[in-house]
């Protein structure tokens, strides 16, 4: 069912490390034109480090694990639906191309065989859920999913407690690289501490390998702090964030729109600067999921 191209195929048979990467971030989540080049430069520094990149996609109804440039530029630049996991069915049934969201895109690279995938942020419990019930399914799928995804934590437009509370009832394991804080996206730091913390990719495999040994099929959160001197200015941050959230409340945007509208909005309205901070943390995500892909690959 899944299509995987060539060279991640080969990767796998090899034992070689592989990192995916999501679409929706490329289609949805990043403005035009630096998405395209972002989407290359993201795929290149998986290169550089030794590792295969896997961007996932449903290209003209075929789930697919590792684009072509062709392909990859298709998702930058098309007006292309943002395809979750229960969306899959629908765009493949359909034979239309779908963005792959953390959810969609850790389920197919699993199919694959693909076991480490860097994001920007995870989607989560949305403020205002106990009326809204505006959770993202990132969460539900990360409980059944057998993947390490390497993550900046969540947007500061979630509600940061109460993700970290649906993860712990999920039974998904929440570790920090070299951070005793749950980060918050722009921020290096959110209000929430962790109960794990680990220094490097060696140790994350250790505890994946421990996973596999029990059978457990749940993936890891890697939380992976934006270093401080990336971060997002704080005061700029909180009063950009409520001027999204009252506009995507005053326009009443809900469902899966939501993010994408919020992050528009932000990146809109910031002139720039939160889209070198969300570009940034992505490039750390991905140093830290080579190595974790290294380690686990030397493992096996
Ligand atoms: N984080 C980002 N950019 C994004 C997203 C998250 O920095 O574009 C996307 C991811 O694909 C994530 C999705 O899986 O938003 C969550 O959407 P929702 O809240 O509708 O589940
Ligand atoms: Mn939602």
């Amino acid at each position: 069912m899944v299509r995987t191209s060539d060279e991640v195929q080969d990767a796998l048979s090899e034992g070689t490390p592989v990192v995916a990467l999501e679409s929706t971030i490329i289609a949805h989540g990043l403005p035009r034109p630096e998405n395209l080049a972002a989407a290359q430069r993201f795929e290149g520094q998986i290169r550089a480090a030794g590792a295969t990149p896997a961007t996932v996609a449903v290209i003209d109804g075929v789930p697919t694990v590792g684009l072509s440039s062709q392909q990859l530029e298709r998702i930058a630049t098309e007006d292309i639906d943002k395809a979750s996991v229960r969306d899959l069915p629908v765009v493949i049934g359909k034979g239309i191309s779908g963005a792959t969201t953390v959810a969609s895109t850790a389920s197919l690279a699993a199919l694959a065989g693909v076991r480490v995938f860097a994001t920007g942020g995870l989607g989560g419990v949305h403020r205002g859920a106990n009326e809204t019930f505006d959770e993202s399914a990132d969460l539900s799928v990360l409980a059944t999913t057998p993947i390490t995804v390497v993550s900046a934590g969540v947007k500061s437009i979630l509600d940061i407690s109460a993700t970290l509370e649906r993860l712990e009832t999920l039974s998904v394991p929440v570790v920090g690289y070299r951070t005793d804080v749950f980060p918050a996206f722009w921020l290096s730091e959110s209000d929430y501490s962790l109960d794990w913390r680990v220094e490097s990719g060696a140790e994350v495999a250790a505890i994946m390998q421990a996973r596999d040994a029990l059978g457990y099929r749940h993936g890891i959160v890697v939380a992976n702090p934006v270093p401080h001197d990336q971060q997002w200015d704080p005061a700029t941050h909180d009063r950009m964030l409520e001027e999204a959230l009252a506009s995507a409340t005053q326009d009443g945007i809900r469902g899966k729109d939501v993010t994408p509208y919020v992050l528009s909005y932000i990146v809109e309205h910031s002139k720039g600067a939160s889209l070198g901070v969300n570009l940034d943390l992505v490039s750390n995500n991905i140093a830290v999921a080579a190595e974790i892909a290294t380690a686990w690959s030397a493992r096996q």
